[in-house]
This record gives C-alpha cells, structure tokens and sequence, in this order.
C-alpha cells in the first residue's frame, strides 16, 4: 500500500507515505519551514513540527487507545458528522465515525511556499442511513501556518443536520501557565454544569476540569497564550460559530485511560466546531467547509 500511495501521490522531497508506530499508513508532508504526519484513517494530524519551536504544536499520547477502533489520542481527530454523543441514538460512537473510518488520498501538490494534501471518506460503513448521502473531503495545507478544511457534500434527497469539529489538542508547557484570547463575553454552554449557559469574563485559564461550548461569531480569531514557552498561537476559524475549549484534568484522564500520569498538564483542547446550538444545515446538493 505504501509503496502504491507513493508512485501515485508521492511529491519528491514534499510528500512520502510510511507506517508509524501503532502501524497506520500516514502522509508525510513537507513545506519551507514545517513537518506535518496525517495518518490516513480518520485524516488524523498526529503531528505539525515547525523549525522554529522545540515543541511538535500538538499533544500526542504516549498510550495506545482504550478502544482499538479509537485513534491514538491527540493531534487533530475529526468529529463527523455530529459532536458529542449522538442525539438520535445513544448507541452510536461520540463524536461521529470518521476518526475511525479509512480515508483515501485524492490529491497531493507542492509549491514553493505550500504543500497541499487532500483526503476523501473511503468507508462509508459505519454511517447511519440518515448521512447516507452525505461526502466528507479533507483539506490539509501545510506551510507556515497550517490549514485544515472539513467538506461536506449532501449528495443525497434530504437536509442533513451536521455537528463536527476539529478536536484539536495543543501541545502547551503546563496548563497552569497558559490561558485563551478571544472568547471574553462569550456565552457558553458548561458540560460540568448540565450544559448550563454561562458567559466568559477575561481569558480562560484553567484549575480545574473545563469542558464547555463557547458561541461565538463568525470568522473568530483566538490566541493560546504560553506563559512559560512564551508563544502565541493564532486560531482563525472559518464556517464556525462555536468552538470548544476542554482540559480533563485529573479524575477524568484517570476514567479516560490513556492520557498518562500528567497528560493533561501538557495539553488543552480548542476545537474549531460547529457544536452545541451551532448546527449546521446542509440541504440537497449544498456544500459546507469548516476550516
Ligand atoms: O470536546 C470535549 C469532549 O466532548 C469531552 O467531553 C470529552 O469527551 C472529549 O471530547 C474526548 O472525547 P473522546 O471520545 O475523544 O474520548
């Protein structure tokens, strides 16, 4: 297979294909500046290594899965298409089946500045029949920032209700010396709270289990402030008027089983979604990008 994806989609210098260490075959991209490594089954980003920063962008778990259908925990894993638990029924896997469903590369392309790889939902198994219709194309630019596009096509007769988001886990120094630009004011839905709505005073900082669904508006900008590596990260989001801010802290990395000891103290989740109230419409024969 690897040798297959490279003939086919392999970009000299800029795209090769691999086996990593839980065996999935994954993309490595390169650009002027940055790695990227996108395992293919669930188009998961396990990895963004820029040049100029110690630290690989993103937080990956040094355990393997509790559930073996699940990624490995960390980097970007891709809730579609709903968030969360499933409204319609409870026995469907949270946060939707792509981050355990196979992709298939459709298209790589390199320029000076960017490297370009593009992903499609290859099994379509494990969708319930009221998605049936609907495609999921994957996006990833890779340069001096990195860009992840979702693509949703409703290919079939009916509106489709869409929840997603990338569940994106920042690598960060420790969770006591960072906090989150961008969201004072907003109003958020606490999921510790009963999802009780609440509104954000100041950055958010964390002492404590946080898990909530911020409303925000469109084209919103936020900063991850690291006090210790004393770096920002820049998150603009496109297609989105929510976004998800969780850290587990202590009681539940213990009940999630593979976040290790003190994982929580070097990661936080923000997540470009559309979740909560942010219920995207797609109706027969549209398209809807978040990114
Ligand atoms: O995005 C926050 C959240 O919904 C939390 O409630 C927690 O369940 C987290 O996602 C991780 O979910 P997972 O299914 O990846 O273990």
């Amino acid at each position: 297979m690897i040798d297959g994806l490279q003939r086919a989609f392999g970009v000299t210098e800029r795209v090769g294909f691999e086996q990593d260490q839980d065996g999935q075959c994954v993309c490595v991209m390169h650009a002027p500046g940055s790695t990227a490594r996108v395992a293919l089954r669930g188009a998961h980003v396990q990895s963004w290594k820029c040049a100029d920063q110690p630290n690989d962008m993103f937080w990956m778990s040094s355990q393997r899965p509790v559930d073996p259908e699940k990624p490995r925990r960390g980097g970007i894993p891709i809730c579609w298409p709903w968030f969360g638990a499933n409204a319609d029924d409870a026995r469907l896997p949270a946060h939707g089946i792509a981050r355990s469903s196979d992709f298939e590369v459709v298209a790589t392309h390199a320029d000076d500045a960017r490297t370009t790889a593009v992903f499609r939902l290859k099994d379509r198994s494990k969708l319930p029949v009221m998605f049936e219709g609907c495609e999921l194309v994957v996006e990833i630019e890779l340069g001096r920032t990195l860009r992840v596009a979702l693509v949703t096509t409703n290919s079939g007769f009916d509106t489709v209700h869409l929840t997603q988001a990338l569940h994106t886990y920042f690598r960060i120094s420790d969770i006591a010396d960072v906090s989150i630009a961008g969201l004072d004011t907003s109003p958020y839905a606490d999921a510790l709270d009963g999802f009780s709505m609440k509104r954000q005073a100041g950055p958010v900082r964390f002492h404590s289990e946080v898990d909530r669904i911020y409303s925000v508006r469109g084209g919103l900008e936020l900063m991850l402030q690291d006090g210790v590596w004393k770096r920002g990260v820049e998150i603009a989001t496109e297609g989105s008027r929510s976004a998800v801010v969780w850290n587990p802290w202590i009681e539940k990395s213990k009940r999630l089983g593979d976040m290790g000891p003190d994982g929580y103290r070097q990661m936080v989740c923000i997540e470009t979604a559309n979740a909560g109230s942010d219920v995207v419409r797609v109706e027969p024969g549209n398209v809807h990008r978040l990114s």
